[in-house]
Order: structure tokens, then C-alpha cells, then sequence
């Protein structure tokens, strides 16, 4: 099983999307195990973009990522990474397919309504920054033999 990071980002808070874009997750069949409402701090967004620092479109991205509340969640699957990352579509919601999140909610890349962790590696060091170790909840679901056909 495979563990991934998501944020529901400001813009899908606002426009009232929560509930849509993480029903999309959960009918996906990736199991919860973490979730909170939070804003993130300016020295939070920094680490988790660390890898975009010195480009152009940095600083707005910073801007963006905290300039309303998000949702943060940690999901769990058969290669959660991909699959969310496909459920989410491309990065600018203008090659973003139909059916995507961002290519059914979304026009620019500023304004994508998601993040999701974009490697196994990545996500390990996005749950770390975002979860302390008991906000996340080892459980089993009853539906959980009807979605993973290996348990
Ligand atoms: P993703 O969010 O699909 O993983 P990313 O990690 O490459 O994309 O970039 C993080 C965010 O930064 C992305 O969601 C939108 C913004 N971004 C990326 N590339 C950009 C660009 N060339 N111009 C403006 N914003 C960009
Ligand atoms: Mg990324």
C-alpha cells in the first residue's frame, strides 16, 4: 500500500468544492487515513515547495498556497501516488482531461484546486511535513476486500 499527500488548495475552499473533490478520492476507492482544515503558514509552504525556489512563478505560488484556508488529507491505495495524480489530471487544468479534477473545475495554473504528491518518495516527505505520526489512523474499512483484491 502506498500513502499520498493531498491538498484541497485555496481556491477549491473558497468556490465550495471540498466536499466534491474529496468524494472523488473516496469513490476512487483510496482510504482516508489523515485529514485537516489548516492555513498554511509561509514557512510551511516554503518547505513543501522547496523544489519550485528560484523560479518565476514561485513567489505567487506561495502566495496562493496561503492566502485561504486548505484541506490536507493523507490517502492510502494500491499506487495512491498515480492514482490520485491521474484522478487530478495535469498540472495546467487546460491539458487537464475531462473526468480530471482540474480539468472539470479548472482554467489556469495558478488557480488548480489540488495538490498531490508527485512520487513515493515525495509523498513520504509531504506527510511528514503536513502530519505528526498519531493524526494518521491505521484502519480497515469493510468495503476495503471489494476494492483491493490483494489484502
Ligand atoms: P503539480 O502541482 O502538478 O505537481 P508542480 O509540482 O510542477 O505541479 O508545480 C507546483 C505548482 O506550481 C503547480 O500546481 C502550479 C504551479 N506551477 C508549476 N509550473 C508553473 C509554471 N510554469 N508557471 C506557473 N505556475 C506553475
Ligand atoms: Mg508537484
Amino acid at each position: 500500500m502506498e500513502r499520498t499527500l493531498i491538498i484541497v488548495k485555496p481556491d477549491a475552499v473558497q468556490r465550495g468544492l471540498i466536499g466534491e473533490i474529496i468524494r472523488r478520492f473516496e469513490t476512487r476507492g483510496l482510504r482516508i487515513v489523515g485529514m485537516k482544515f489548516m492555513q498554511i503558514s509561509r514557512e510551511l509552504a516554503s518547505r513543501h515547495y522547496a523544489e519550485h525556489e528560484g523560479k518565476k512563478f514561485y513567489e505567487p505560488l506561495l502566495g496562493y498556497i496561503t492566502s485561504a484556508p486548505v484541506v490536507v488529507m493523507v490517502l492510502e491505495g494500491s499506487e495512491a501516488v498515480t492514482v490520485a495524480r491521474n484522478t487530478i489530471g495535469e498540472t495546467h487544468p487546460k491539458d487537464a482531461k475531462p473526468g480530471t479534477i482540474r480539468g472539470d473545475f479548472g482554467l489556469e495554473k495558478g488557480r488548480n484546486l489540488v495538490h498531490g504528491s508527485d512520487s513515493v518518495t515525495s509523498a513520504e516527505r509531504e506527510i511528514n511535513l503536513f502530519f505528526a505520526a498519531e493524526e494518521l489512523v491505521n484502519w480497515q474499512r469493510n468495503t476495503d476486500p471489494w476494492i483491493f483484491e490483494n489484502l
